[in-house]
């Protein structure tokens, strides 16, 4: 309760002093601890999912300190369907195959008009997971990967490419 009227009183603040306007109230970092504190049932909590910048095709995007992943497109995309290749990997480079990967993809200047939403990763006989992306128009896409252990989310990462 404390720390509700505590959240009221900073928008309203906030609001007097023209300070929320820039914003708006949402961006008052007491809301974000409201939301984490309520994470399983809160709807939108999509919204505040943070995606890592990943380095680059084929470099080592770390996931803590046990285990690492690869990712490229099996050849240059350009339009039409390029797939994505995932490896991973553990601190001895042995390949792993025991994790979920999901994939989205979409174009970041027409957000959600070619939203693939997550689609799950297939693996192939060679533990390499893979992703279909459709790349149904030119210019600059993003891809995200969702890294899954059972219920638990390992890591997000998000990647931008042109075509
Ligand atoms: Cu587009």
């Amino acid at each position: 309760m404390n720390a509700r009227i505590l959240t009221a009183t900073a928008a309203a603040v906030l609001l007097s002093s023209g300070i929320g306007a820039r914003e708006g109230s949402h961006a008052a970092p007491a809301d974000t601890e409201c939301h984490a504190q309520h994470d399983a049932t809160a709807p939108d909590t999509a919204k505040e999912l943070v995606f890592e910048n990943l380095p680059g095709y084929n470099k080592k995007c770390w996931i803590g300190d046990s285990l690492y992943f690869t990712y490229k497109f099996n050849k240059k995309p350009k339009m039409g369907t390029a797939i994505l290749v995932v490896r991973l990997f553990d601190t001895k480079d042995a390949q792993l195959s025991n994790l979920e990967i999901l994939g989205s993809s979409d174009m970041p200047s027409m957000r959600g008009a070619h939203d693939s939403g997550e689609v799950p990763f297939k693996l192939n006989k060679k533990s390499a997971y893979l992703l279909p992306v459709n790349l149904v128009m030119p210019g600059e896409w993003e891809v995200k990967l969702v890294f899954k252990k059972g219920d638990e989310t390992l890591f997000r990462g998000r990647f931008l490419f042109k075509i």
